[in-house]
């Protein structure tokens, strides 16, 4: 039996990401469950800036780049011209909750009908590890070199829950990417997400807990306990917002 298939949807071709990052596990995840939706032709990917953004290199079907932070209202357009596609921004926490913070906000607020996959590392990866709204109290970073401080900075931005708080979002959620169990729930929370979005319900919204291994400047499988002690505690995973279940 095989354990691993490359999802059809990515080329055949390395990703380009530094070993051991999430952004190449995410983007794989977000490629099989298009895969088991067969929606390879039928898939927009709208990246921004950032690492991020480097997937486009691997997808098969159509992706747009879009200016630093404003996929949303790219994939807003493209969405409303285009209805029938499968329409979806992946996006860093840079990227989303601070240059972009506007356009993801009122694409949420208007219940755009596309999903986002928010792949939040805690660091601007790209640039060279600068601190991100989403770094933590006391994280270092080579803007925050004694470690994020709170009085100076404020706190790392919530994102699932200040969406969730919106009206029109029809499911928000969380997952952690440094747990088998964490990746399942993620690939089935991407899956319900574009679901929902093909059956025309509204704006959906996954966050995925990722790591920078590089800029944090640690090994793989010492992010993995990192993640366990520090991230998670504070950006609890969960579902914080499903339309559906209400219903
Ligand atoms: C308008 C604009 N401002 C700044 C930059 C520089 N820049 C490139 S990537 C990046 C940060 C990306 O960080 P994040 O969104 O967290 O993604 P990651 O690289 O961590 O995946 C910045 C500030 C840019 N390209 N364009």
């Amino acid at each position: 039996m095989a354990e691993y298939k490359r999802p059809s949807s990515l080329m055949p071709m390395a990703t380009g990401y530094c070993p051991g990052c999430m952004h190449a596990l995410a983007t794989r995840l977000v490629a099989d469950a298009i895969d088991e939706l067969q929606q390879a032709d039928n898939a927009i990917n709208v990246v921004s800036v950032g690492c991020s953004a480097l997937n486009l290199y691997s997808w098969k079907g159509d992706v747009i780049g879009s200016a630093h932070g404003r996929a949303p209202a790219v994939a807003t357009g493209i969405k409303r011209c285009l209805p029938d596609r499968l329409v979806f921004t992946y996006q860093g926490d840079g990227d989303l909750a601070a240059i972009g913070l506007a356009e993801i906000m009122s694409a949420a607020n208007r219940g755009e009908n596309f999903t986002v996959i928010f792949a939040n590392n805690q660091t601007y990866g790209m640039t060279g590890g600068q601190m991100a709204p989403t770094t933590l109290i006391g994280q270092k970073t080579t803007t925050t070199r004694f470690g994020r401080d709170a009085l100076t900075t404020g706190y790392p931005l919530k994102m699932c829950e200040l969406i969730s708080v919106l009206e029109a979002p029809v499911f928000v959620a969380r997952y952690a990417l440094n747990s088998v169990k964490g990746v399942q729930d993620a690939k089935k929370g991407i899956k319900k997400a574009f679901e929902m979005q093909l059956a025309g319900k509204g704006f959906t919204f996954i966050e995925l807990l990722t790591n920078c291994p590089t800029n944090w400047g640690m090994n793989p499988l010492d992010t993995l306990d990192y993640m366990n002690t520090n991230t998670i505690p504070y950006f609890k995973p969960g579902i914080y917002k499903d339309k559906e279940a209400e219903a």
